[in-house]
């Protein structure tokens, strides 16, 4: 039996225990903490308590959490609809062992000033943050603790729209951050594999994670998940309604170097 998590399910570990990623960070050093506060008032502004559920299995450590109210996340889909520009042409192509294919969905990339992030074989700039990217990015470090400089974001029209099985591994982003991942819209399946697990000639029988992102929900990829986990969301016929999911993540300016 695959494993599948949703919201309504496994209440028990739903608890804004020591666990939590905001208990977390205040249970590293007090020092640490203290400069923190002074130099940017992080703590003092932790203004998004959530229950978080627990994700757990063999190498594969995630959070999740519904961020935003369904109004809330109403609001801010409509908004990234009007700001968001997606890339076109050869920009919204991949690379794959070589070969060059169409993206199945959108793909648009913001973040601080001349920062690149190169993926699946191209190198992507990102554009300066919007007013309502800012006010999601800063809404998921108040809630986290953790501060990201680039955010790449996937607008799926329906159901058809997909994206493939692939690791966030790439050397230039920040082990030590996670990956945030928000969605908005329609809720979709998104499914994690463990690396000797996958293919016909599979090494290990370990079954896949399957979770439901909801509408306004994070997702918070811990390390070492993304070494030991592929994750993709599948085609889902009957899913009718667009979603946008923004992934942050935090880049090493110094591995570009
Ligand atoms: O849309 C999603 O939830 C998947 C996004 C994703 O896998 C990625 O950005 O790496």
């Amino acid at each position: 039996m695959e494993r599948f998590v949703n919201r309504g399910q496994n209440k028990r570990s739903c608890t804004n225990d020591a666990r939590s990623p905001q208990k977390r960070m205040k249970l590293e050093s007090d020092e640490r903490i203290k400069e923190e506060e002074e130099e940017d008032g992080i703590l003092a502004e932790f203004s998004h308590p959530v229950p978080w559920q627990k994700i757990e299995a063999e190498g594969l450590d995630c959070d999740y959490a519904l961020l935003f109210s369904k109004e809330e996340a109403d609001h801010l889909f409509k908004q990234l609809e009007e700001e968001v520009v997606y890339s076109t042409g050869e920009e919204a192509k991949v690379q794959v062992f070589g070969k060059v294919y169409n993206i199945p969905r959108k793909q648009a990339t913001y973040g601080d000033a001349g920062l690149t992030y190169t993926y699946s074989g191209v190198t992507r700039l990102a554009s300066p943050w919007t007013p309502t990217l800012e006010y999601i990015r800063d809404a998921v470090t108040n809630t986290t603790g953790h501060t990201f400089n680039f955010v790449l974001i996937n607008r799926y029209k329906d159901g058809q729209d997909h994206m493939g099985e692939h690791r966030d591994d790439e050397r230039e982003l920040d082990p030590l951050c996670p990956i945030a991942s928000v969605s908005l819209g329609a809720a979709r399946d998104f499914v994690f594999r463990h690396r000797d697990a996958r293919g016909k000639q599979t090494r290990r029988q370990i079954e896949p994670v399957k979770l439901e992102l909801a509408h306004g929900s994070m997702l918070l990829m811990n390390s070492p998940t993304n070494t030991f986990w592929y994750h993709s969301l599948p085609v889902r016929k009957k899913i009718t309604l667009p979603r946008i999911n923004l992934t942050f993540r935090r880049i090493l300016v110094d591995r570009k170097k």
